[in-house]
């Protein structure tokens, strides 16, 4: 049986936002897991073999039964153990397809304009996907005023649920992105709700035990940049 027998495994990397995602899950849950850092440039056999579509951290394996994708792992963690911690989906029909319908706001919209940032190579490109992603977290805004029924405190409302872990997962790089490209992404003058959100759930003990660092997050992503400069000047 899926989801009881504690036999939990977490194939991650510990920059990655979407492991983040996970950990925070499984953290609510409060459920014990085997944690096991991949290298992602000498993949192993066992990760090949549980996510061979993508190849992409993070993996969930229950029992033997693995689980790619982070958004599908967290909406998983929620389902295979509904009595143990809280729900991080809503009850109601209506109030869970909200919730869907913003987190998949936050993949196609925040995540999608925003990743090229670590990868593009000149500034000009960088400032493009940089502005795109503001103005994306400008709309996510009102997105956390309806899911939290106007008070703003978690998208989950009182408390933190299934947008909240998918924001949340990110936050560490979310601050990394003003040392990196000299731009707040969530920014108090632009997005108060959404920076008193932040502010929040950084004080939340899950926050403290599962975010990266945020001087390591800048680190790795400058030396990501610096790699990938590299690579494309050999070329
Ligand atoms: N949509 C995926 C994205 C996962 C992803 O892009 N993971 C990166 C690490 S941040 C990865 O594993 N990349 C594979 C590689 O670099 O070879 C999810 O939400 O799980």
């Amino acid at each position: 049986m899926a989801g009881g027998n504690g036999e939990l495994k977490l194939l991650g990397m510990w920059s990655s936002p979407f492991v983040t995602r996970a950990k925070l899950a499984l953290h609510i849950k409060c459920l014990p897991y085997e944690y096991v850092e991949e290298d992602l440039g000498n993949k192993s056999e066992l990760f090949l073999s549980s996510n061979p579509v993508y190849k992409t951290v993070p993996v969930l394996i229950d029992n033997g039964k693995p689980i790619c994708e982070s958004s599908v792992i967290v909406q998983y963690i929620d389902d295979a153990f509904p009595g143990v911690g809280p729900s991080l989906l809503p009850a109601d029909p209506y109030e869970r397809a909200v919730a869907r319908f913003w987190a998949a706001y936050i993949e196609d919209k925040v995540v999608t304009s925003w990743a090229p940032v670590f990868r593009v190579k000149t500034d000009e490109e960088r400032a493009e996907a940089v502005r795109q992603t503001v103005a994306a977290v400008e709309v996510l805004e009102g997105g956390l005023k309806e899911c939290s029924g106007g008070k703003g405190a978690f998208f989950g409302g009182d408390s933190v649920g299934y947008v909240d872990v998918l924001l949340g997962g990110l936050v560490s790089w979310l601050k990394a992105n003003e040392p990196l490209t000299g731009t707040k992404l969530i920014d108090a003058a632009k997005t108060p709700l959404l920076a008193a959100w932040m502010e929040r759930f950084c004080e939340l003990d899950m926050a403290k035990a599962v975010l990266q660092d945020v001087d390591a997050v800048v680190e790795y992503a400058m030396a990501l940049r610096a790699r990938l400069a590299a690579s494309a000047g050999n070329n």
